[in-house]
């Protein structure tokens, strides 16, 4: 690893993810003779029997989402054209290109280091050199007793201390979470990541209302809750970062507007160590104040973002992640009308191709107008008071509705 250092003329700060620094070429050959010698250290041998006078023990822990490296990709992302040229109109969005740091973080860790530096005298216990290594897994740790035992803490998990104990008393037994072999590590049940652009904030409540998102103390320091075990909240640049096992649980995210532009919000869900799933909702507009929540439990949800733009209370608008609004067309929805049973799917097949047409000659407000007003008439067409022979089941209606919004979804820009 790398480790760079600012020039004596950069004024980055420490929390610059985008400005490129100049090491220290003094630094770095300092840090190269450091691990030369450490990487060649061994435990010495003073009587000189060939054998080590002492033993080593490498303890690492495992399963808490460490940073591991940060991936640099350049995105694009609509804003007031006077932040790119002073001269031009205020108020008309131009699209600006920039550098998005993404952390990568990794289950091998213990929240602060990552596993091949908490052993890096070898990965499995070595006689000949005298070092022996264990792993202690704080994560199905931290999921039985639903807490956080991180880098820092990792001396107040039980069996670790057992294992510390047994070194001394020179006692074998095996001791639950720990092992001496790596392969014993494993996590196989879904998690999810949540990344977030300013300006907005996240916090995220688990069915029993544990929360994870950043905290601002009395003191006007800084706190981040992370009440879910195996979850975690991180900032970077202008990145929010949270992370939790989804374990068929619903979740609630809250996301919530702190300046005015637009932001980019992406899910990634992961499962044996693979992506299974990402979704990206990009450029949504928002203001001080705006709210946006998401309910989800597992991959089969809608992700539906519901945003209450002026902070009331009142939802004005869903949006859908950019790969779904892609998928839905009007012709998507004339074949769901003409599936209908109801005779009246005549009317709703004749405005759907009305707004159809409406949409291709550009004409986006009558396309909406009429989408509104066929949204309408697809209610009253599922409501009770309609005689059961005309009656669209409330299962349709709603999953025609759905790919309404999702339709109207590119008019409100
Ligand atoms: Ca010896
Ligand atoms: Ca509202």
């Amino acid at each position: 690893m790398l480790a760079c250092f600012a020039t004596a003329s950069s004024t980055a700060s420490k929390n610059d993810l985008i400005t490129p620094l100049q090491p220290r070429s003094d630094y770095v050959e300092y840090g190269d003779t450091l691990h030369e010698r450490l990487d060649n250290w061994s435990p010495p041998d003073i009587d000189g029997d060939g054998a080590p006078d002492f033993k080593v023990v490498q303890i690492a822990g495992w399963g808490i989402n460490t940073l591991s490296s940060i991936s640099y990709t350049e995105k694009s992302r609509e804003v007031d054209c006077t932040s790119v040229d002073p001269n031009s109109t205020p108020q008309t969005l131009c699209t600006e290109k920039y550098l998005d740091p993404q952390p990568r973080f990794t289950f091998d860790g213990d929240g602060t280091v990552v596993l091949p530096s908490a052993v890096a005298m070898g990965e499995e216990s070595n006689d000949e050199k005298g070092v022996e290594t264990w792993y202690v897994d704080a994560f199905n740790y931290g999921e039985s007793l639903n807490l956080v035992r991180e880098h820092a803490e990792i001396l107040e998990i039980d069996e670790l201390r057992v294992l510390i104990k047994n070194q001394i008393t020179k006692f074998n037994n095996n001791i639950e979470y720990i092992y001496s072999d790596p392969s014993n590590l494993i996590y196989t049940k879904p998690y999810m990541r949540l990344a977030i652009h300013s300006p907005v904030d996240i916090e995220v409540f688990s069915k029993n209302v544990d929360r994870i998102g950043k905290r601002v103390l009395l003191d006007g320091g800084e706190w981040y809750d992370k009440e879910v075990a195996n979850s975690y909240y991180e900032e970077f640049g202008e990145g929010k970062y949270v992370g939790f096992p989804v374990n068929g649980e619903s979740y609630t995210v809250n996301l919530t507007g702190t300046a005015s532009g637009t932001f980019s919000f992406e899910l990634m869900q992961e499962e044996n160590h693979k992506v299974t799933m990402e979704k990206t909702y990009t450029n949504i507009p928002v203001g001080v104040g705006t709210r946006a929540t998401l309910a989800f439990g597992d991959i089969q949800d809608v992700f539906k973002l519901q945003i209450d733009i002026d902070g009331d209370g009142v939802v004005d608008r869903s949006v859908y992640p950019d790969e779904e609004k892609t998928l839905v067309t009007y012709n998507n929805l004339i074949d769901e009308l003409r599936k209908l049973t109801s005779p009246l799917k005549i009317s709703l097949i004749l405005k759907a191709n009305l707004a159809k047409h409406f949409d291709e000659k550009g004409k986006t407000k009558q396309a909406d107008l009429l989408l509104n007003n066929f949204a309408k008439t697809l209610t009253t067409l599922s409501s009770n008071k309609t005689p059961k022979k005309w009656r669209v089941s409330e299962e349709d209606a709603k999953s025609i509705l759905s790919i309404v919004s999702k339709l109207r979804e590119k008019y409100e820009y």
